[in-house]
């Protein structure tokens, strides 16, 4: 690994380098695209990341969720150089090439369900989503989609309007896409009636809702994150994900399971729907695919992809080569390093010192997640009271100390931890450290 292993503070963070840069941001991007970490990149690699000042700060981000692999892992980095070195772009649409077909056949080996498969790539998150949805529509004629509380999906307008929450990422850029509807989410920390009911529970409202607002032969797609991301690491008990799964089959809707922050080992599975053996009908990935290079895809039922005519999927950049190569390298690295059994491990780290910590923290009200993906929800103690102050507080400590870490949830009162999984338990417990310092400093 040609970066050191090891947290390293030689200004504060920012440091005078970055603050320079962040002048030039000021003067030349546009202020709404924010950073939440004004410290600038020119390394990373394992569990580091390296900045303009010499400053190496512990990565528990993964620039949210992508380098699951870590930075510029091997696998990735070599055929990435040999890709890019033959051609950088035909356009799949004009003459195709070989990588594109094997992430095809590599994504129906290693996404839930025996079933035939078939698969379109895509650039960003974003646009596997709504390729998703159109594809959905276009196989049952049907327009209606039915979506969750707390869900995220994307900033295209269609996929704003399947996300849940408007600041920061819908306010004022209406009107949004019609034919949405959205249900409660199995949100355990937060469900209203019987906390040994969720599952059913918020399951019923689902069905009651769907049955009395939308009608069950409009529905073309129910879209879900089985664990959502942005919404604050919402893992649904056990039971939900399947009841969705059996009321689509009986209904004729698509299950689109939207693994784009969950998938490629991020769970401590290939896909976090394996967890229960959830099969969706159509599932959408992006971020850890590629190992940091913009690469999606919508993965599905042979008979729904195939139900699109020809030329009606595409995009000039859909599936670059040089994001394919990436892909297989990634891929190459989840099986070689054992990546699953890797995620499971970190969550059995994270588990134990954010339970640790929470006994000591008054305003941690949850700890969560699944694998490397784990998340405490922050509440002024003795309630449930949302507390994104604390929060924002805790995660600006920790970067002052030399740690990226981030937040989520509709509250702004949830710290996410999201490492690459080619981090060392050292760095992992160090990055804890920092966590827990944070709290001491900052809580009351
Ligand atoms: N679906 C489940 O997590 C992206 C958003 C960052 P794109 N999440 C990070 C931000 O603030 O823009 C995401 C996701 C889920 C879809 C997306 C969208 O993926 O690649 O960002 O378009």
């Amino acid at each position: 690994m040609p970066v050191e292993q090891r947290r390293r503070l030689v200004t504060a963070v920012p440091g005078p380098r970055s603050i320079d840069l962040a002048a030039r941001k000021a003067a030349a991007v546009a202020d709404g695209v924010g950073t939440i970490v004004p410290a600038y990149v020119v390394e990373a690699s394992g569990g580091i990341v390296v900045d303009a000042d010499g400053n190496q700060l512990i990565d528990f981000g993964s620039g949210i969720a992508v380098t699951t692999v870590g930075n510029s892992a091997p696998a990735v980095v070599a055929r990435v150089q040999q890709a890019v070195e033959r051609f950088t772009h035909t356009c799949f649409m004009v003459t195709p090439y070989e990588g594109y077909v094997e992430v095809a056949e590599r994504l129906a080996e290693l996404t839930p369900g025996d079933h035939a498969k078939k698969t379109a790539l895509f650039n960003s998150g974003a646009e596997a989503v709504e390729n998703a949805i159109k594809i959905a529509r276009v196989a049952t004629g049907r327009s209606a989609v039915v979506c969750f509380d707390h869900a995220y999906h994307g900033r295209t307008n269609l996929t704003m309007a399947l996300t849940a929450k408007d600041m920061p990422y819908k306010h004022g850029f209406g009107p949004f896409a019609s034919e949405v509807y959205r249900t409660p989410m199995a949100y355990p920390y937060r469900w209203p009636g019987d906390p040994a009911r969720v599952a059913e529970e918020a399951f019923e409202q689902f069905e009651s809702q769907v049955h009395v607002q939308v009608g069950e032969s409009q529905v073309a797609a129910v879209i879900i994150e089985p664990i959502q991301g942005e919404g604050g690491f919402i893992v649904p008990p056990d039971g939900f994900l399947p009841r969705l799964q059996r009321w689509c089959a009986d209904h004729g809707a698509v299950l689109v399971a939207d693994e784009i922050q969950t998938g490629f080992c991020r769970t401590g599975d290939w896909f976090a729907c394996d967890h229960e053996g959830v099969v969706p009908d159509l599932i959408t990935t992006a971020k850890g695919i590629a190992g940091g290079l913009p690469l999606a895809a919508v993965t599905g039922r042979a008979e729904l992809m195939d139900a699109v005519h020809v030329g009606g999927l595409g995009g000039t950049y859909g599936g670059n080569p040089i994001a394919c190569a990436a892909a297989l390298g990634a891929i190459e690295e989840m099986e070689t390093h054992d990546l699953t059994g890797r995620a499971r491990e970190i969550e059995a780290i994270f588990r134990d010192r954010l339970g640790g910590i929470a006994a000591r923290q008054p305003a941690i009200g949850d700890v969560r997640g699944r694998g490397a993906m784990m998340a405490i929800e922050l509440v002024r103690p003795g309630s449930k009271d949302p507390d994104p102050v604390l929060t924002s507080a805790v995660a600006r400590a920790s970067h002052a100390q030399g740690l990226v870490v981030l937040t989520a949830g509709s509250f702004g009162n949830v710290l996410r931890f999201l490492p690459p999984l080619s981090i060392s338990d050292e760095l992992l417990h160090e990055g804890l450290d920092l966590i827990e310092q944070a709290f001491d400093k900052t809580a009351a």
